[in-house]
């Protein structure tokens, strides 16, 4: 048999009842077939990054699966969660009651239509990277591990002018 493959998932809430959407979706997410849930971090109120108009904080997190889903049905998946909570795309980056992102799936790279991996803004993503380190200081492939993507960051955010 195959061995499972650790896939990092990370959610975000900034409508609605985030903890409710947070706490459920991890449910569903742990009793997808062939999946284990194996460690989830903490919760963390962030600032809305990158988005053009004034946003409500958002309650973010991020859960580790062993997993023998194959990338396209944990994808499918995730899409399906996001819809069974109404995440409506009325435009890019607009407040949702969830979403879900596939970080990492083991240290597969991928560029095909549908999937980045991995993905594409994680390194730039303190909301991302914070929980992520909670878990495990992950290697992102392309990237370096996740600690030290998290110090790239924060030095382009410091560095005197
Ligand atoms: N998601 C985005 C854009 N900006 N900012 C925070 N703090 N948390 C998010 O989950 C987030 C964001 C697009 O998916
Ligand atoms: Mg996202
Ligand atoms: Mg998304």
């Amino acid at each position: 048999m195959k061995p499972p493959v650790r896939a990092y998932i990370g959610l975000g809430s900034n409508y609605g009842d985030s903890r409710r959407h947070l706490e459920r979706a991890i449910a569903q997410l742990a009793a997808l077939p062939q999946t284990q849930l194996t460690s989830q971090a903490r919760f963390y109120r962030t600032k809305p990054q990158g988005v053009f108009r004034r946003q409500p904080p958002y309650l973010n997190t991020v859960i580790a699966l062993d997993t023998l889903l194959s990338t396209d049905v944990l994808f499918a998946a995730l899409r399906r969660i996001e819809r069974e909570h109404r995440r409506a795309r009325p435009y890019p980056k607009a407040p949702r009651t969830l979403d879900l992102d596939l970080l990492l799936y083991g240290n597969k790279i991928s560029h095909s239509r549908r999937i980045t991996l991995p993905h594409p803004r994680l390194h730039l993503r303190p909301f991302a990277l914070i929980p992520l380190l909670g878990l495990a200081d992950a290697a992102i492939p392309g990237k370096g591990r996740a600690s030290q993507a998290l110090c790239r960051c924060a030095s382009t955010t410091v560095a005197p002018a």
